[in-house]
């Protein structure tokens, strides 16, 4: 053969991408009798460059469309861009653009490098979450959840910057203060639109059940602990008469309730504990009612959020006044406390510092009594900490040598005969926030009318859109000093309103774009689904993407899928079939990130090795659930492995199917060469449909390339390259389809029948074993006969058989000889 085969990744890279494009071999099938797949890495947010991460991402992703594209599956792999956030506003602030025109200039910019890495996407389905259309949409949930009753709004207690004049999520408040401008940031109060994600708690945890063994274990704990179930008693503890009198002050107050899930240690209170904003502080605080520095303290803790009170040491004190032990009728003094949280239970608690870390902690520092109620259940309790762990009663009249779980019961019992409390379930979920006071971002499609209330736009005037003329200055919301855009017309009564200026956190947009996917563009123009196409693409085979959304955006996913399909849009339960979540990519040991300034640019390697390279290199390096840690010359390696495989395709015969081979008559490296090419062939079907372990694939494809090296048969070689080339063809395509072009017209890639013959061993290895003590091993023909095969063993054994009588000789068939000898 004479072809030039010197390897030009560039120049094959762009062929293809370019007949992948114009053959339009990414678009999803309308044919919905056939088997499908839906293959999802989670969408970029349009930054301005890929970063490895997102290689990595959308490498394993593409793999995977590929591997089930080949084997006759009508594929959905589809890209967008979650394009609404805060960098595209503080670009604006920092370069005078405009969001808009940063954002899509970045999603232009950033399709043209997903391109050159030959993702196999589809070009008809991308979206960016920014677009009207999809606004559109996103505002008719809105408001459908907003009359369901799963949309509302309320007065909560946000982090807020005076100095910015906006809300931060937690993770922008930074020791106190606001990340962006370092001023202080505080406590206020602020009016807000909440979805109602607690309604669906108890469905949000039992669904986990159908994701084992489908979801990383590891997420669905972390759900499971953000969900947070737990079950108890509630209570009220009365206040002693000398204590309503001190807060005789207006509505008469006769106690608090408290939540506990350990009411079997109830004989071990030795102090109640309540939340700063709880109403019994607040009474007091109102009311003069304690000291100075005290209201000071008290104050001080109030404007901290509740992150920065659980980073902080234990803090509280001596409220004066009292209430009743439900029990024992015993004096329980009333502190409030840093560590309660005022949105949890009844935001007051029953302390019982003997078994409980934060009551322990407290009680030592403050002096308070510690009464020890449970004792382990076997061993001794070392003491100097708190007991915990569930055992056995002690120092509790009722429930005495009961174990934990039935002095629990009991004691939830004998408070429900006597109508003093009862059994409840507690959530920690919250329900979630989703105004934010930004610009860049989908408006909330409320109106505030003066007559009216607060009522939603029409449903036939959406979507709200951004006005594009603002003044982005940091401060404050532009949305709200825009005379023009906020002033209209009161959907309802047609009189004078206001609309809400507040636009959506972005994880609304997040939380249903797969199965905006799942229909075509001509769907989007007037639906936002259509239910056929949606009901045979839904739900995402697999989902891929990084472990640093294992809690929020999977969860607030998982809870659109259920509230879209109560509203009638969806029919699945749960939006993703599996999830695999990908490792970070390290160099040196550490995340590659700008301010360490340890990134490798993708575009660099394209550049220099190619797009081939850089995917092989990537699944290679280390299986896609672990750490990556980036290698130089590894990336070397995979460049000279495909310039092997382009090199040696030259020995290959041009022709449309697999060589016949006589496999008995080939010589023994011909032989073990087929072996490793089958063996890579036998892998295959488990790397891509269960373990992901390209890495294993792509050694085994390297082991056998090396072993068909190793020999000079044609027609060998020939059924070498055939199979390697449709193994390796998800993980490197530009190579693979331009050697499969060549050499085999692109004539492919039905399944490979999987020959057992070539797995059939020509010698056997067995062991020789003298008095059951293993003395060597020899190797004997297949077909040898088993006296054949004693005469063999004897021959080998002849060391330690000298002189000596053999009593017994056993041939353990395909395994072992053993002799068994007098002397
Ligand atoms: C007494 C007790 C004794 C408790 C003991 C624990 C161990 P989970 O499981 O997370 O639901 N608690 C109740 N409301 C609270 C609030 N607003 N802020 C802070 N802590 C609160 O936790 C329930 C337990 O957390 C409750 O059970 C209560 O302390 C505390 F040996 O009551 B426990
Ligand atoms: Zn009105």
């Amino acid at each position: 053969m004479s072809e030039n085969l010197k390897y030009e990744p560039a120049k094959i890279e762009k062929k293809w991408q370019e007949i992948w494009s114009k053959n339009g071999e990414f678009e999803p099938k309308d044919d919905y009798s056939l088997p499908k797949k839906y293959i999802l890495s989670m969408f970029p947010y349009p930054s301005g460059r890929i970063h490895m991460g997102h290689v990595r991402n959308y490498t394993i992703g593409d793999a995977l469309a590929r591997y089930y594209r080949k084997h006759g599956y009508n594929v959905l792999h589809p890209i967008g861009f979650d394009s609404f956030g805060m960098p595209a506003e503080n670009a604006a602030i920092k370069h005078k653009i405009h969001p808009k025109i940063w954002t899509y200039e970045n999603i232009d910019y950033m399709r043209g490098e997903l391109e050159t890495l030959g993702l196999s996407f589809s070009k008809k389905r991308e979206f960016a979450t920014s677009d009207p259309l999809y606004t559109k949409f996103e505002q008719e949930f809105f408001i459908k959840m907003y009359e369901k009753g799963l949309v509302y709004r309320k007065s909560a207690v946000v982090n807020w910057c005076e100095y910015d004049q906006t809300v931060l999520a937690n993770e922008q408040v930074e020791d106190g203060c606001c990340w962006r401008c370092g001023n202080a940031v505080i406590q206020r109060e602020l009016p807000g639109y909440y979805l109602k994600i607690t309604d669906y708690a108890q469905e949000l945890l039992d669904d986990l059940k159908c994701l084992e063994g489908k979801w990383p274990s590891q997420v669905l704990t972390m759900q499971e602990n953000w969900i947070g179930k737990s079950f108890g008693l509630e209570f009220k503890f009365e206040l002693d008469e000398e204590s309503k009198q001190i807060l005789e002050d207006g509505e008469q107050i006769e106690g608090f309730g408290v939540f506990t899930t350990r009411p079997d240690t109830i004989y071990g209170v030795s102090y109640a504990a309540l939340a700063p904003e709880h109403k019994i502080v607040k009474r007091l605080l109102d009311g003069g009612k304690l000291e100075v520095a005290k209201a000071e303290r008290i104050r001080k803790i109030l404007n901290q959020s509740p992150r920065e009170r659980q980073a902080s040491e234990k803090d509280g004190l001596f409220l004066g006044i009292n209430v009743v032990h439900p029990l024992t009728g015993e004096k329980v003094p009333v502190w409030v406390a840093n560590f309660v949280l005022a949105d949890y239970g009844s935001g007051a608690v029953m302390a019982v510092p003997a078994h409980d870390e934060r009551d322990y902690e407290f009680a030592s520092k403050f002096d308070l009594p510690i009464k020890w109620v449970v004792k382990p259940a076997q061993g001794e309790f070392e003491g100097g900490k708190a007991l915990t762990e569930y055992g056995i009663s002690i120092n509790s009249p009722l429930i005495n040598g009961l174990s934990s779980e039935e002095a629990k019961l009991k004691i939830i019992e004998k408070f429900e005969a006597d109508k003093i409390g009862k059994r409840v379930v507690n959530f920690k979920i919250r329900d979630w926030g989703i105004s934010r006071q930004r610009y860049w971002g989908a408006p909330i499609p409320m109106v505030h009318c003066k007559c009216c209330g607060v009522v939603p736009e029409k449903i036939e005037n959406l979507p709200v859109t951004l006005p594009d003329d603002v003044q982005i200055t940091g401060e404050g919301n532009p949305l709200d000093k825009h005379e023009s855009w906020k002033h209209v017309k009161c959907p309802k009564c047609g009189g004078e309103a206001v609309r809400e200026t507040d636009t959506m956190d972005t994880f609304f947009e997040s939380s249903w774009y797969f199965a905006r996917y799942a229909s075509d563009e001509k769907t989007w123009q007037e639906r936002a689904f259509d239910a056929k196409s949606v009901n045979y693409w839904m739900n995402v085979d697999q989902y891929i993407g990084g472990i640093e959304h294992a809690i929020l955006h999977l969860l607030y996913a998982r809870f659109f899928q259920k509230a879209l399909r109560d509203l009638g849009y969806l029919r699945d339960d749960e939006p993703f079939e599996r999830l695999l979540t990908q490792g970070m990519v390290l160099k040196d040991g550490k995340k590659m990130s700008k301010s360490k300034g340890n990134v490798v640019d993708p575009d660099d390697i394209i550049h220099k090795y190619g797009a081939d390279t850089a995917r092989l290199f990537i699944l290679f390096a280390a299986p896609p659930q672990k750490e990556l840690e980036w290698n130089d010359s590894a990336v070397e390696g995979a460049f000279r492995f495909l310039n092997r495989l382009y090199e040696r395709s030259s020995g290959v015969k041009r022709c449309m199917q697999i060589p016949q081979i006589a496999h008995a008559n080939l010589s023994k490296e011909k032989k073990y060469a087929r072996m490793k090419v089958y063996e890579a062939l036998k892998k295959s079907n488990d790397v891509y449909e269960e373990n992901f372990t390209f890495n294993t694939l792509i050694a085994a494809c390297m082991e056998a390339l090396n072993a068909v090296n190793a020999q000079d048969n044609q027609d060998v070689t020939t059924e070498a390259f055939f199979i390697i080339l449709n193994l390796l063809e998800p993980i490197v395509p530009h190579v693979a389809n331009e050697l499969s072009e060549r050499l085999f017209s692109r004539a492919n890639f039905t399944k490979i029948e999987i020959l057992d013959e070539v797995f059939e061993k020509d010698s056997l290895n067995l062991a020789i074993t003298v008095n059951g003590k293993r003395r060597g091993e020899f190797e004997a023909p297949s077909s040898a006969s088993d006296d054949e095969i004693l005469a063999l063993a004897r021959q080998s054994a002849a060391k330690w058989l000298e002189r000596k009588e053999i009593i017994k000789q056993i041939y353990v068939n395909g395994k072992l000889v053993n002799f068994v000898i007098k002397g």
